[in-house]
C-alpha cells in the first residue's frame, strides 16, 4: 500500500479516537444512576463479555488447530534431508525434489547472510528461510504441485544480489 494512503488512514482514526476520548470525558448522564443499578449492569455486561470472550477464543482455537505446524514436524522426523548451500551469488540445490512428500532443506551458506526464498511454478513465494554462515536451518516443505520452482535469495547480500537465484524441478 502507498505511504500516503496509510497516512491518511491514520490521520483519520487518530481524529475519530480524539473526538471520541473528548466525548467521553464531557459525557454525563442527566439523572445519575443509583450504585446498586450500577452495580447490577456492571456485572451483567462482565458476565456477557465473559461467556462472549470464551466462546470466541474457543471458536478460533477449534479453527486454527489444523494449521499449527506440529503435524507438519511430525512429518519432517523421517522426511529426506537435501543440502542447500547459498553462496555469492548462487545456490547449490538438488536437481529434482520428490512431490507429495515430506522432505527437509538443510540450509547453511559460504560466506555471507543470504535468504533462501522458494516460489512456486505460478510465482508466488511458498516458504522461505534465512542462509547462514556457520549454521544450518532446516526448512520442512512438502510439495503438493509439480513443476519447476525457483529459489531466488531474500537477504540483500552484495552487488549481484538481484540476479541471484536458483531453481529445481519437484515431480
Ligand atoms: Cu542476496
Amino acid at each position: 500500500m502507498d505511504s500516503s494512503v496509510v497516512l491518511k488512514i491514520f490521520l483519520v482514526v487518530a481524529v475519530l479516537a480524539i473526538v471520541l476520548l473528548l466525548w467521553l470525558a464531557n459525557y454525563r448522564q442527566s439523572t445519575p444512576l443509583a450504585q446498586s443499578d450500577l452495580t447490577a449492569r456492571g456485572y451483567g455486561i462482565r458476565r456477557y463479555w465473559f461467556w462472549c470472550t470464551l466462546i470466541v477464543a474457543f471458536a478460533v482455537y477449534a479453527i486454527t488447530i489444523p494449521a499449527f505446524p506440529y503435524r507438519k514436524a511430525q512429518a519432517s522426523v523421517n522426511a529426506r534431508h537435501y543440502s542447500v548451500i547459498a553462496q555469492q551469488y548462487g545456490f547449490t540445490l538438488p536437481a529434482v525434489v520428490p512431490l507429495d512428500t515430506p522432505v527437509v532443506f538443510d540450509v547453511t551458506a559460504k560466506d555471507v547472510n543470504h535468504g533462501f526464498g522458494i516460489y512456486d511454478p505460478g510465482g508466488r513465494v511458498i516458504t522461505q528461510v534465512q542462509a547462514m554462515p556457520l549454521y544450518v536451518n532446516h526448512l520442512a516443505v512438502t510439495f503438493t504441485v509439480p513443476g519447476r520452482y525457483r529459489v531466488r535469495c531474500l537477504e540483500f547480500c552484495g552487488i549481484a544480489h538481484a540476479a541471484m537465484q536458483g531453481s529445481f524441478d519437484v515431480k
